[in-house]
C-alpha cells in the first residue's frame, strides 16, 4: 500500500482531471482511483502530473477510509458501497462543483445555476450570450462540458453553471444569485430509485440560491418550501413573473420582445429563452442585451438542428434528446408541420419507461429504431422498423421520405451503447445524410 493521501479523487474523466489540476495548484497531491481499467484521463495524468498515483479497476476501501476528503466524479453513483461507507464514517465526500463553491465562498454571489431535465445547455448558453452582449466578463461551464473548477482562475464577474442531478448530489454550499430547475421528466432511472429521488436531487439547487426561479407550468419544479422565488412560463404572468402575453415575452406588464422577432423556434425553446431572461435579469443584465440575443440566437448543434435538405426532405439532428421528455418536446414542436415525420429513435434508455412516447410516436408516419433499447421503442408502434446502424436508419428513412417530409433523429436515449457521446451520434447522422445520393437543396440551414 502506498503512503497516505488526504485527498482522494474518484473518477478520471474530464472532472477528475480538473480536480487533480486544482488540488495540485493548491499544493496538495491527491490519489486518483477509477473503476475502469483504462480511464480516459490516464495518459494525460501521467504526462502532466507524474507525481500523482492512479489506481484503476476498482475503488480500494483501504484508501477511502484514510482520506480526509473524497471528491467523486458525477459519473459515479454516491450510493456505490465503498463511497457510502466513507460517508457513514463522516469523511468529507463532495463533488467538483462543491470544491468550486468553497473556492468562491468569500466572494459576493456571482453564480447563476441551471438544472432541469431538458433545456439546461440551451439556457446556460443563452444567459452566457446575454452576459456577453451586456459587456460583462462571464464564464460558462459545468455539465455543459467544461468542468467548473477550470473557470476559477479567470477574472470573471459572472459564472453560469449548468448542473446535473449527479453534480447537485455532491454540492451543498453554492451561493447563487439565482437558480432554476427548468422542468422535470424521467431521466437517469438507472441511477435513482424513482422520479421523486431524481427530482429532489435537482431541487437541492434552490437552497443554494438567493432566488429560486421555477417553471409555473411544471409544478414538479416548485421549491419544497416557500422562499424568495419567481416563476417563468408561456402563460400570462402575474406581478413581476416572466411569461407571454399578446404574442410577446413580458416581464410583469413590460413587453420585452414580440415572439415573432425571436430567432429560436418551438414553444419549448421560447420557455428556455424566457427562463434565460429571468436569470439574466437577476444578474443585472439589461433588456437590450436580452433582446439582441433573442433576435439572433438560433440554437445549439444537435438540438433540433436542420442539417440538410435533400430532395425536398429536411433532415433534423436532435441527437441531444437523450431522454423521453426531449423527444416528446421535439415531436410536439413539429405539430404544425404539413408533411410526414419519419422518426429515428433508440439507444441506451437508462432504465426509462418509454410509454410516455406512445402518443407522440402515433403522430409520426414511420418509426425507425436502433441501439440497445431500440426494440422496446419499436414495440410502441405497429410496423416500426428496427435496424442495426445509423446508416441503415438514414437509408431506410430516405427511401420512405418524399418532398416536404422531415426525417428526425431524436433518440429518447443516451448514445453510449453505440457512440462516445451524443455529439458523435449526431455527427454520424449528418455524415450518413451527406452520403445519400441526392443533391442538397439550396436552403438556409438553421435549427427548426
Ligand atoms: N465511470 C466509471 N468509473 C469511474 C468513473 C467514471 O465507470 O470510476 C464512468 C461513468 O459511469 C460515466 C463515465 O465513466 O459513464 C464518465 O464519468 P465521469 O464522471 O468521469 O465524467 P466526466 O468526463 O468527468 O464528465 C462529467 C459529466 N459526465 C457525467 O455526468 C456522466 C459530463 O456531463 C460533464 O460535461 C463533465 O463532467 C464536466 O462537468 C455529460 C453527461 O452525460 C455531458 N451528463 C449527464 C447528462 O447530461 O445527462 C448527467
Ligand atoms: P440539456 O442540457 O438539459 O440536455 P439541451 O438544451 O441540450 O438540454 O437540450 C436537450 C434536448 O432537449 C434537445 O433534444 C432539445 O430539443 C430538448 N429540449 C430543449 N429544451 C427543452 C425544454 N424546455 N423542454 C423539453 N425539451 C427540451
Amino acid at each position: 500500500m502506498q503512503r497516505h493521501n488526504s485527498h482522494l479523487i474518484l473518477g478520471l474523466g474530464a472532472t477528475g482531471l480538473s480536480v487533480v489540476r486544482y488540488l495540485c495548484g493548491q499544493g496538495i497531491t491527491p490519489l486518483v482511483m477509477d473503476s475502469r481499467d483504462n480511464p480516459p484521463g490516464a495518459q494525460q495524468l501521467a504526462e502532466e502530473f507524474p507525481q500523482v498515483n492512479l489506481i484503476t479497476g476498482g475503488f480500494d476501501c483501504r484508501y477511502l477510509v484514510q482520506a480526509s476528503q473524497i471528491i467523486v466524479s458525477p459519473g459515479i453513483a454516491v450510493d456505490t458501497p465503498e463511497i457510502r461507507a466513507a460517508i457513514d464514517m463522516e469523511i468529507d465526500v463532495i463533488g467538483d462543483v462543491e470544491l468550486f463553491a468553497r473556492a468562491m465562498k468569500d466572494r459576493e454571489p456571482c453564480v447563476i445555476g441551471i438544472t432541469g431535465s431538458n433545456g439546461k445547455s440551451t439556457v446556460t448558453t443563452l444567459v452566457g450570450e446575454m452576459a456577453k452582449a451586456a459587456g460583462i466578463s462571464y464564464a460558462v461551464g459545468g455539465n455543459i462540458g467544461i468542468p467548473a473548477l477550470t473557470l476559477l482562475n479567470q477574472n470573471i464577474e459572472l459564472f453560469i453553471l449548468e448542473l446535473s442531478s449527479f453534480q447537485l448530489e455532491t454540492t451543498h454550499t453554492l451561493n447563487c444569485i439565482a437558480a432554476t430547475c427548468l422542468n422535470i421528466s424521467e431521466d437517469h432511472m438507472d441511477r435513482y430509485s424513482d422520479l421523486e429521488a431524481y427530482r429532489q436531487a435537482k431541487l437541492a439547487i434552490y437552497s443554494q440560491s438567493k432566488l429560486a426561479l421555477f417553471n409555473r407550468e411544471d409544478l414538479l419544479t416548485l421549491p419544497n418550501d416557500p422562499m424568495n422565488q419567481n416563476s417563468f412560463g408561456l402563460t400570462s404572468p402575474v406581478n413581476d413573473e416572466w411569461g407571454v402575453s399578446n404574442g410577446a415575452i413580458v416581464h410583469g406588464l413590460t413587453e420585452v420582445i414580440a415572439l415573432q422577432e425571436v430567432a429560436l423556434v418551438g414553444s419549448h425553446n421560447h420557455a428556455n429563452l424566457i427562463a434565460a431572461m429571468a436569470l439574466a435579469y437577476q444578474a443585472g443584465i439589461g433588456k437590450e442585451a436580452m433582446i439582441e440575443v433573442a433576435k439572433t440566437f438560433t440554437g445549439l448543434a444537435h438540438r433540433c438542428e436542420l442539417v440538410a435538405v435533400r430532395g425536398g426532405v429536411s433532415y433534423v439532428n436532435d441527437s441531444k434528446a437523450t431522454n423521453v421528455g426531449a423527444t416528446v418536446a421535439a415531436i410536439e414542436g413539429l405539430r404544425e408541420h404539413q408533411g410526414k415525420i419519419i422518426l429515428i429513435a433508440g439507444g441506451d434508455g437508462k432504465g426509462a419507461d418509454f410509454n410516455p412516447l406512445s402518443s407522440v410516436v402515433a403522430e409520426v408516419s414511420t418509426l425507425i429504431t436502433l441501439g440497445k433499447d431500440g426494440d422496446k421503442i419499436a414495440s410502441l408502434k405497429e410496423g416500426a422498423i428496427n435496424v442495426e446502424s445509423m446508416v441503415d436508419a438514414v437509408n431506410q428513412a430516405a427511401k420512405i421520405a418524399t418532398d416536404g417530409d422531415i426525417v428526425l433523429l431524436s433518440p429518447a436515449c443516451a448514445s453510449l451503447d453505440m457512440y462516445k457521446n451524443f455529439m458523435a451520434r449526431g455527427d454520424d447522422f449528418r455524415l450518413c445524410v451527406q452520403s445519400l445520393g441526392v443533391e442538397q437543396d439550396a436552403e438556409a440551414l438553421v435549427n427548426v
